[in-house]
């Protein structure tokens, strides 16, 4: 404490660019990080693979940069050492990666299939074994894993790691910071508390020789700690034991006497096993337990009904099953019912995970008051240089026009995913396009299916146009998703192929999203906590030669 007091000792999140701080290794699976999600992909293509790129801001002038925070003079570019790929599709993270680990399509493996938002569970089930160099992604991460702890026991042994844990959500940490005033350490308002003023610091024991092992089996906390969600703990001990007998026993090792997990269908069963959408018995105790918190009456019913069922990857490789009402989720399927969100607080007075346990619009937190957002309020785009609706010159004398730059989520494709399927192709354009309105189009002399190009801070995209009546003036759509690897021609504006939707944009933090220890606000990595922007984007658009190069 004493080390961190004196700022001798300080988190990586101080000094990002410190060689010391970045990984250097990225494997990229079920994700197209370069194609899809990652916004601002021209600043991925410069600092994080250190490739051509398109970036066009300028460095932030002093001013606007953050005091607590090392500002190196040159931004470290080319951070990765390693980037691997596991897909079975051709993506523009495929095309960028060192390493493409040919993937198991879904009639080539065992799997599961479910979400919240449909009430069946589905088994994927081998109608043939992978082609070729595939494999399923389960026997990928095993064979990476073997090697890993091959080499591991020589590098690296069992090692210490301290965490920085953050305050966690349905648990006493979220009262950790009353009245949601924010007392900073670091400036001597309060001491430093691992759990109450700073993230706890958990030390945890690393035996990196035995990652295979512990991978082939179910761990041994589940025992004594049970599992936990939401702040609901079950205790699966009986479960545990109907694997030992569905999945086999490891016989040695560090996973001696465990339930093997040594092919991908034995982890489906212990998911199955685990989970209360799929096991009405640990369902029922989650309810129980959800009562005994909450005095809310009438929810162990929910679950009742279904108590004695189970079902196992062999039920569901027969026809999906429906799923069970369970207290890790706020919706009901009892009777027959059809899932809809938050029925079980609405309906049955579970109260709301907030701190007052009702839907609550005001918020009283220290930096949401200096924001002025204790209330929802709208707040206009940041300043960019150009305001919407600004008509000018390019050098060259053509018209341009400042449009709001939006980047919804595709009807012709889930994400990256079916858009260079022969049908979708043939049903859109084949290829990136921006939707832009009537006005918008007349003011840059654009007409339908012509070629425009889009630029702002952030990079820029070539691509056709589609005009229609259904876009309103000063707003246009790049749907989202659309890979660099179709019909991409190179830019007028720098000469290089690409573009794609992600180049005009970036991720900018919102510092409200940081907040933590405070009832719902309680930070955790991709639970509540920094969202990627896409909305807040302005871009120039104007029609370009009609001639492109590939
Ligand atoms: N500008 C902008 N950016 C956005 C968004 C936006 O609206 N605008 N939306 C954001 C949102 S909400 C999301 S969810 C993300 C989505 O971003 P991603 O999750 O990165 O996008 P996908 O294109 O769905 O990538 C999934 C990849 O997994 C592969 N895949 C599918 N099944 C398997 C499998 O069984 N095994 C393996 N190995 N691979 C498989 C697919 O072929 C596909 O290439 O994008 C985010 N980014
Ligand atoms: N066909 C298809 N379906 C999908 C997906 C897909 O890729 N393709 N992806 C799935 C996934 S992972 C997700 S997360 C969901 C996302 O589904 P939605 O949450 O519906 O997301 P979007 O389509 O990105 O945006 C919805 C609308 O928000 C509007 N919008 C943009 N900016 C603003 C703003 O500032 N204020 C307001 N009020 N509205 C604004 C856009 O114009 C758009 O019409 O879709 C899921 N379903
Ligand atoms: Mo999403």
């Amino acid at each position: 404490m004493d080390e961190l007091k004196s700022g001798r000792l300080r988190f990586a999140a101080e000094d990002p660019d410190d060689p010391a701080n970045f990984p250097r290794v990225l494997t990229v699976w079920r994700a197209n990080l370069l194609g899809s999600s990652g916004k601002g992909n021209e600043y991925f293509l410069r600092h994080l693979l250190g490739t051509d790129a398109d970036v066009r801001s300028e460095e932030t002038p002093p001013r606007g940069r953050p005091r607590e925070v090392v500002w190196r003079d040159e931004a470290p570019e080319g951070k990765l050492d390693l980037l691997v790929t596991m897909d079975f599709r051709m993506t523009s993270t495929g095309l960028l990666s060192d390493v493409v680990l040919p993937a198991a399509t879904w009639y080539e493996k065992d799997d599961l299939s479910s979400t919240d938002m449909h009430p069946f569970v589905h088994a994927f089930t081998p109608a043939i074994a992978p082609p070729w160099q595939a494999r399923t992604d389960y026997d990928t991460f095993l064979t990476i894993a073997d090697r890993f702890s091959e080499l591991a026991a020589d590098h690296l042994g069992t090692r210490t790691d301290v965490l920085a844990v953050p305050l966690t959500h349905d648990t006493p940490d979220e009262l950790a910071q009353p009245g949601g005033v924010v007392r900073d350490w670091k400036t001597g308002e309060c001491e430093p508390v691992p759990g109450r003023t700073m993230p706890k610091l958990v030390a945890v024991e690393r035996d990196y020789a035995s990652t295979a092992q512990k991978m082939r089996a179910v761990g041994p906390l589940l025992d004594t700690l049970g599992t936990t969600t939401k702040g609901v703990t079950v205790h699966p001990d009986r479960e545990i034991e109907e694997l030992r007998h569905r999945c086999g026993t490891v016989r040695d090792g560090v996973g001696a006497g465990r339930p093997s997990l040594a092919t991908a269908s034995d982890m489906c069963e212990a998911i199955l096993a685990l989970s209360g959408t799929t096991n009405g018995r640990l369902a029922t105790e989650g309810f129980r337990e959800l009562e005994r918190q909450t005095g809310s009456e009438g929810l162990v019913e929910l679950a009742a009904e279904r108590e004695a069922e189970r079902i196992t990857f062999a039920d569901t490789r027969t026809q999906p099953r429906s799923v069970m009402t369970s207290y890790e989720w706020s919706g009901s399927e009892t009777g027959g019912r059809r899932y809809s969100p938050f029925v079980i607080n609405t309906e049955h007075k579970k109260p709301w995970h907030t701190l007052t346990g009702r839907q609550h619009f005001f918020v009283q937190h220290d930096w949401m008051t200096e924001l002025g957002e204790q209330l929802p309020v709208f707040r206009p785009p940041l300043n960019a240089r150009r305001a919407y609706g600004d008509e000018q010159l390019h050098e060259d004398g053509r018209a341009e026009v400042t449009v709001r730059y939006l980047t919804p989520h595709s009807k012709w494709s889930i994400h990256s995913n079916y858009q260079d399927n022969k049908y979708m192709l043939d049903l859109s354009r084949g290829g990136p396009v921006i939707w832009m309105s009537l006005e918008d189009a007349e003011k840059i002399g654009v007409k339908d299916n012509e070629w425009i190009e889009a630029y702002n801070r952030n990079g820029v995209v070539a691509c056709r146009a589609v005009v229609t009546h259904r876009m309103p003036e000063g707003t246009v759509y790049m749907y989202h998703a659309q890979d660099r690897n179709i019909n991409v021609p190179k830019t007028e504006l720098s000469g290089k192929r690409g573009g794609m939707h992600n180049s005009l944009t970036r991720l900018l933090l919102k510092p409200t999203h940081l907040a933590g220890g405070y009832a719902q606000f309680t930070y955790a990595f991709n639970y509540y906590g920094p969202t990627g922007n896409q909305r807040d984007e302005v871009t120039v658009i104007r029609r370009r030669s009609q001639r492109v190069e590939y």
